[in-house]
């Protein structure tokens, strides 16, 4: 019998990390009782890498879809049942794209969602959006989805099985519903992203839009105009309140909408979100994290998640904590560690408006 008293039991490793998402989840509906505004469906059908929809609905214009291959694809698998490998085709009738791994695999589809944006009264688009992707699910992973520039708030995303494969696994829908907000555009830009590690097989896209014209209270990510106001930050010449969410004010490494959902001061560079303090005792006792934030933004309480490895990690959140008065941040796990490793993150999600 051995007895080491080492002082250190567990390694822990810390990182903060910022989410997009806001928290109110919202029931997926097969189809969204808001849409048949905007709608389209892209089945693949053809080995065309700008496919036209195989449905559309769109009294704005006509979507355009680019398909870009990543390292390792396999390109458009051909449905014909003859062929030696049917099981990556998709559903029967229509064909299906291995993008290879992302970000460079992706599709990059182009909506019209309006037609208002050049209007002298014009203020900005809120856009509801409802995606669903039905994807491969062995050997290959989910794919994800962004709009560039915007972040997806009001954010829901579930996955659900869609059909078998003849062979062997089986496709899933991956379906989203979110809200962009600040958008100033006409047509808004989603691009499926091909998961970086696995690669993404992608069988169809379904895509329901709307654009509701509202005051401008968020940036495109969803931050609000008055506190940047309140902050005394103004678009410079040219520009619009957008452009204030990735500029850095006080030049401390963090966005200016990265401080708003933090909560700390986007005007004072000692402000700025960061793990100060991580430790356990033992593998029998639970974390304890310290950390600085602020309650001058986003007023959602900071998530905290954890996960066993940092190569692939499947973060799992463990606790919430308020915001506080001062920028100090406690929180005490309940859990003990088991593991001779285990990261932990901060996320400190937006708190917008979400439509009904
Ligand atoms: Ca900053
Ligand atoms: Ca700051």
């Amino acid at each position: 019998m051995h007895n080491i008293n080492r002082a250190v039991w567990v390694s822990v490793v810390a990182c903060a990390v910022l989410v997009a998402a806001s928290g109110t989840a919202k029931t997926v509906l097969e189809t969204p009782p808001w849409a048949r505004v905007v709608s389209h469906t892209y089945r693949f059908a053809t080995d065309s890498t700008t496919p036209e929809a195989d449905e559309s609905l769109n009294a704005f214009g006509t979507p355009t879809a680019r398909i870009n291959l990543g390292p390792y694809y396999n390109g458009w698998q051909n449905p014909d049942p003859t062929l030696p490998i049917p099981q990556t085709s998709g559903k029967p009738g229509s064909g299906a794209w291995d993008l290879g791994a992302g970000p460079t695999g992706e599709i990059r589809i182009a909506v019209p969602v309006g037609d208002r944006a050049l209007a002298e009264d014009f203020t900005a688009y809120r856009v509801r959006l409802s995606v669903t992707v039905t994807a491969y699910g062995k050997m290959v992973a989910m794919p994800g989805l962004e709009v560039p520039q915007h972040a997806l708030n009001c954010l829901s995303y579930e996955i659900k099985h869609a059909f078998d494969d003849p062979l062997l696994g089986a496709w899933s829908n991956c379906v989203w519903n979110a809200s962009l907000s600040g958008v100033m555009t006409n047509e808004i830009t989603l691009v499926i992203t091909a998961d970086q590690h696995w690669g993404s097989i992608i069988d169809e896209v379904e895509i329901f839009a709307l654009a509701e014209e509202v005051d401008r209270l968020y940036t495109a990510m969803g931050v609000p105009v008055e506190w940047y106001q309140q902050h005394g930050l103004e678009q410079e010449e040219g520009q619009n309140w957008n452009d204030l969410d990735f500029g850095d004010a006080d030049d401390d490494g963090a966005l200016n909408w990265q401080e708003y959902y933090a909560g700390t001061d986007p005007t004072n560079a000692q402000s700025r979100l960061r793990i100060t303090k991580i430790e356990a005792a033992s593998p029998l006792e639970p974390a304890r994290l310290e950390w600085l934030g602020g309650n001058t933004g986003s007023q959602a309480p900071y998530i905290i998640e954890s996960a066993t490895d940092l190569w692939e990690p499947e973060w799992e959140p463990v606790g919430t904590q308020e915001r506080g008065e001062t920028s100090i941040h406690v929180w005490e796990g309940t859990d003990m560690i088991y593991q001779p490793f285990r990261v932990f993150r901060i996320k400190a999600p937006n708190d917008i408006d979400c439509p009904n």
